[in-house]
């Protein structure tokens, strides 16, 4: 059996990588990203922005591991995971978890493809309706990244690996997210670029402390 000290080793040396792999891939990738913000900086900017006693509820599958690394890295924010298995339930957990905390920041972090299984049309009615502020930050990488890994992972020698045809795992064309939550007298913006990141995060907060729901429609890299 691995004592503990041996896991506790082997862990932390697991976690080293994956935050050194998370840096070295946004060396890469920043330099090409002139239109996409890289993921490992969103989570970053949320690290260094939110305040101390935020609340995260997340619905985020493919980029678990960066948002572990970064966005936990050394804040003691709470957690809270908005599914389990299941996907559809991250707005309703957030607002969940800011009914029995209405003086914190409660940010409900969540994949564009999530963001489709839920019930938006209801949870952004709720938020309106019943003076229920969240800040979204919509994760839209514009596809549901984690089906076609694993379609890749599980089914190599599959037609939609050799062809290269993925059918229904791209979000296109892009949804007007924000407009969503205006129609539900939210907020939002949409950002691209690395720098327009954490001035719309400060916003986003503003309004969020004001009362208003905002959502930020983070384009994230592929
Ligand atoms: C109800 C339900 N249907 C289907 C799935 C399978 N599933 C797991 S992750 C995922 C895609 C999520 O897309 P997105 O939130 O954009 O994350 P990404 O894969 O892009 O990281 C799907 C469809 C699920 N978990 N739950
Ligand atoms: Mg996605």
């Amino acid at each position: 059996m691995t004592s503990r000290p041996e896991a506790a080793e082997r862990w932390a040396a697991y976690t080293q990588s994956v935050r050194a792999k998370g840096i070295e891939e946004v060396r890469q990738l920043s330099s090409q990203a002139t239109d996409f913000v890289v993921v490992t900086d969103l989570f970053s900017a949320l690290h260094d922005t939110l305040p101390d006693d935020a609340i995260c509820v997340d619905e985020i599958t493919s980029q678990v591991p960066e948002m572990i690394q970064f966005l936990y890295a050394r804040k003691p924010f709470e957690q809270y995971r908005g599914w389990a298995g299941a996907l559809g339930i991250g707005l309703g957990t957030a607002l969940g978890v800011k009914l029995a905390r209405p003086e914190e920041v409660v940010v409900c972090i969540i994949g564009d493809g999530a963001w489709h299984y839920n019930p938006v049309s209801a949870a952004l009615g709720f938020a309106q309706e019943y003076g229920v502020p969240l800040l979204i930050v919509l994760c839209n990488n514009r596809q549901y990244a984690s089906q076609t890994r694993n379609l890749l992972k599980y089914y190599p020698d599959s037609a939609a690996a050799r062809e290269q045809n993925f059918v229904g795992n791209v979000i296109e064309p892009n949804p007007d997210y924000v407009k969503q939550a205006e129609a539900y007298g939210g907020m939002g913006e949409r950002v691209q670029k690395s720098d327009e990141l954490r001035p719309a995060l400060q916003r986003a907060l503003e309004a969020v402390t004001s009362g208003q729901t905002f959502l930020l429609d983070v384009i994230v890299n592929p």
